[in-house]
């Protein structure tokens, strides 16, 4: 294969399309200068991104390795097969199928595969971390099932397992639904198989936020428990975008008949390559430390906001994220997300547990460590960023300070460069 096939170093690029070159270099700017604290963003390595940009794109392979519907596919077989390998060797499971373009699709396959039109599905509220595809209205989850949803404890702000039980007994759901995307604490996925084999409800663990950390076994795997496990790569992970699912050999056949041709056609080829050098990189040594460090960061980012004087939802973390409950502050998440933004620090509003507000304004600010610790930010710049991010919040109409915060963000991002 020739070196042009698999990476043109977008020469091509720049000729025949100049404006979105220019584009694509000014997004590679933003995310180079400026601290990226949204908990699901990372920054995938150069060889991940390189194997995105290959001439795989051009296949069509309906099917799956050795059972395609359509010729020429020996080479597409043999990327999906290392693929398939990988994910399964990384977390231990029977099963893989590496083909849903995204964890919602990933989802998607499985509620289709599994559950009838207007079963139930019991899953975390979104307003209290869940995920839209969970069961949310809004979400094709909503609307072909029956949503039905767990809260987190008004104390403790953690899942309250007898509250999912009593649910499950009165319900007897189809699906439940164990995962979130804005819950700092440890899921229990004993707890919720237990539940879902005394009520004889499926499991489907979507650890798509924490997935890197159970890679190397900082969180508690659900393979084991979770009759399915769907999750993205591009999070914790650090992977192309895209998602994959996770099962027993029992639901093997089913599954993949759900993801093609139940919810997708031709599967993104050049991705799934990218996918298996994730994968690859994540059975590396090195992926161990990043993770751990990934924990040490989140650890003492809550503890330096905490002493600041903020409130964090549950009062701290267990994984790679924060959630900062700003009620008492006075000042929303969507102003808290701009402020920080003026001065480079990219974060996301979100609702906190039993927000007053709505989802486009928000109570809360979710902050995740996965990105700067790809950079290379220890505990002590961690804390440097903490102070930052105290002194924008509290000091929100001050020139000063955003301008000593934005010279700060510009040192920290030279000081530790991506790409
Ligand atoms: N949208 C993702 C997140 O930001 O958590 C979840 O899919």
């Amino acid at each position: 294969m020739t070196e042009k096939g698999v990476w043109n170093g977008q020469e091509g690029l720049r000729t025949v399309d100049p404006e979105v070159y220019r584009t694509i270099l000014a997004e590679a700017e933003r995310e180079k200068n400026s601290l990226v604290m949204i908990a699901s963003e990372n920054y995938a390595s150069r060889a991940v991104i390189e194997a995105q940009a290959n001439v795989m794109t051009n296949k069509y392979a309906e099917g799956y390795p050795g059972a395609r519907y359509y010729g020429g596919c020996e080479f597409v077989d043999r990327v999906e097969r290392l693929a398939i390998d990988r994910v399964k060797r990384l977390f231990g499971s029977e099963h893989a199928n590496v083909q849903p373009h995204s964890g919602s699709q990933a989802n998607m396959a499985v509620y289709l595969s599994f559950l009838k039109p207007g079963d139930t599905i019991l899953g975390m509220e979104l307003s209290h971390g869940g995920h839209l595809t969970h069961g949310s209205p809004v979400s094709f989850s909503g609307k072909f099932f029956k949503p039905l949803f767990y809260r987190l404890d008004p104390e403790t702000q953690r899942i309250d397992y007898d509250e999912v039980r009593s649910l499950a007994r009165r319900h007897r759901p189809g699906m439940i639904v164990a995962g979130a995307s804005a819950y700092p604490r440890l899921i229990d996925f004993s707890i919720f198989a237990e539940i879902a084999r005394e009520t004889g409800a499926y499991l489907m663990a979507d650890m798509a936020h924490i997935a890197g950390l159970v890679a190397v076994g900082l969180h508690p795997s659900p393979v084991g428990h979770a009759d399915f496990i769907t999750s993205t790569n591009h999070k914790t992970l650090r992977g192309p975008r895209g998602g994959f699912i996770l099962s027993r050999e029992e639901y093997a056949e089913k599954l993949d008949k759900g993801v093609f041709p139940g919810t997708q056609g031709g599967p993104l080829m050049h991705i799934i390559a990218a996918k298996a050098v994730a994968f690859g990189e994540a059975l590396g040594h090195e992926f161990a430390d990043y993770q751990k460090q990934v924990l040490v960061n989140a650890a003492t980012l809550a503890n330096e906001i905490l002493s600041h004087g903020f409130d964090l939802v549950s009062g701290g973390t267990d994984n790679h994220l924060i959630l900062m409950d700003l009620t008492r502050k006075g000042i929303t998440g969507l102003e808290a997300e701009r402020i920080l933004g003026k001065a480079g620090i990219v974060a996301n509003k979100n609702t906190v547990p039993y927000d007053k507000q709505g989802p486009r304004v928000t109570s809360g600010l979710r902050l995740g460590t996965p990105a700067l610790t790809t950079r290379g930010l220890k505990e002590a710049e961690i804390r440097l960023v903490a102070r930052l991010i105290r002194d924008l919040l509290e000091n929100p109409e001050s020139e000063e300070t955003l301008k000593r915060a934005r010279g700060l963000v510009s040192e920290l991002c030279d000081s530790f460069p991506i790409y």
